[in-house]
């Protein structure tokens, strides 16, 4: 691992926001491959901030400074990873919510702007959204997919509300459905009915590719 990767990686457990920034933007300008950038830097940083906050080293307060140092470094990144690699005939419409009562965000931005880059029309609402809120959106945009991302247990159970919600419209053919977040899995997909997981932003690619024609 190269010592700009440690550096992003430490930028993000120290909740230096600055540092995150100006390292992204290094990322940049060197030509620095994104992947790497993400998988073997920034994210190392949001993981072990997660794993210090779980031994509990680390506090509320420093968490969120992690995930600000997390997010800064997204910020700059993101509309470079949003560039699509192809020439750009959209593939679909993609609406991407994070459930309501969980404010965890970071990994839907990422699933986000990996779907862009596909070539898919996203609109991301952000996080802790209602999932009438939701569906509503979905009717007004005439998207062909919705994706809820939940990181918390209690709020998983939004992905399994939102399929009753569907079904209770009469809208559960209507669109495709899937779901991710760390706690998420293939079984919970399978009994909440779901019509996908995908436990990263690659495998969501691939996995919303299968599914919108
Ligand atoms: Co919190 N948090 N957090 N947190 N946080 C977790 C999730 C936790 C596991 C930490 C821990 O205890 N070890 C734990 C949950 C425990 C549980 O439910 N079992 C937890 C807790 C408890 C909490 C609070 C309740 C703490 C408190 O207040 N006492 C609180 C919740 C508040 C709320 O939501 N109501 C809270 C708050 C926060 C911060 C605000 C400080 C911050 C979030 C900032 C933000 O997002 N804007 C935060 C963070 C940063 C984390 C950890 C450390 C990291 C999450 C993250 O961003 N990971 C997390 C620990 C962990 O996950 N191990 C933790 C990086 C990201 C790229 O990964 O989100 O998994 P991830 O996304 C991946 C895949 O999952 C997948 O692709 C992404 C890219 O590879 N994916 C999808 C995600 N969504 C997808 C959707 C798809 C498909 C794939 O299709 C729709």
């Amino acid at each position: 691992m190269g010592p700009q990767f440690d550096e992003m990686k430490r930028a993000v457990l120290e909740g230096d926001e600055d540092l995150a920034r100006e390292l992204a933007i290094e990322a940049l300008a060197s030509h620095l491959d994104l992947k790497q950038v993400m998988n073997e830097g920034f994210l190392k940083g949001i993981q072990e901030a997660g794993v210090l906050y779980e031994q509990g080293e680390y506090f509320l307060p420093d968490l969120v400074c992690s995930a600000d140092a997390m997010k800064s470094a997204l910020k700059v990144l993101d509309e470079e990873i949003k560039k699509p690699t192809s020439g750009m005939v959209s593939k679909g419409k993609v609406l991407l919510a994070t459930a309501q009562g969980d404010v965890h965000d970071i990994g839907k931005t990422i699933v986000g702007a990996m779907l862009t880059a596909a070539g898919y029309e996203v609109t991301d609402l952000g996080p802790d959204v209602p999932n009438e809120t939701i569906l509503s959106k979905a009717d007004e945009l005439q998207v062909d997919l919705i994706g809820l991302s939940a990181l918390l247990t209690t709020t998983m159970e939004e992905q399994r509300n939102m399929i009753e919600l569907m079904n209770s419209q009469n809208q559960r053919l209507k669109y495709k459905f899937i779901v991710g977040g760390a706690p998420v899995t293939h079984t919970w997909a399978d009994v909440i009915s779901a019509d996908g997981y995908a436990d990263d932003a690659i495998s969501a690619v691939c996995l919303v590719d299968s599914l919108v024609e």
